[in-house]
């Protein structure tokens, strides 16, 4: 029996294609100049207890401790709220953090904790 092997070599050539890759340096954007007033650091939560709660006039009695931002002995005052909906969680005897300032004359607290 004659056989005959053919034996096909097939090389196969790979070309490498060689990508020169640009290396973009992303600089990171270094104008986000965030500069904070002294007047609102969190550092001026006060802490105060709750006495009277009008949710209609958007107003909150609250004995408070001195609060250090507006210079202001402990007391028991009326307060303005930034907005109604910050009552709504309140109860009368609650003990809370809240932060205060002064909006053209009205005390007004902007946040509670
Ligand atoms: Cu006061």
């Amino acid at each position: 029996m004659k056989t005959n092997k053919i034996i096909a070599t097939i090389t196969t050539f790979a070309f490498a294609s060689i990508l020169s890759v640009g290396v973009v340096a992303t600089a990171a954007t270094g104008n986000d100049s965030s500069i904070k007033t002294a007047t609102t650091q969190a550092a001026d939560m006060t802490p105060g207890e709750v006495r009277k709660i009008d949710k209609q006039a958007g107003k909150l009695t609250l004995k408070h401790e001195r609060i250090a931002n507006l210079n202001m002995p402990p007391m028991t005052m009326v307060f303005r709220v930034k907005e109604k909906s910050m009552l709504n969680a309140l109860q009368v005897g609650d003990r809370i953090l809240f932060k205060a300032v002064d909006k053209n004359g009205v005390l007004t607290i902007t946040e509670i904790k």
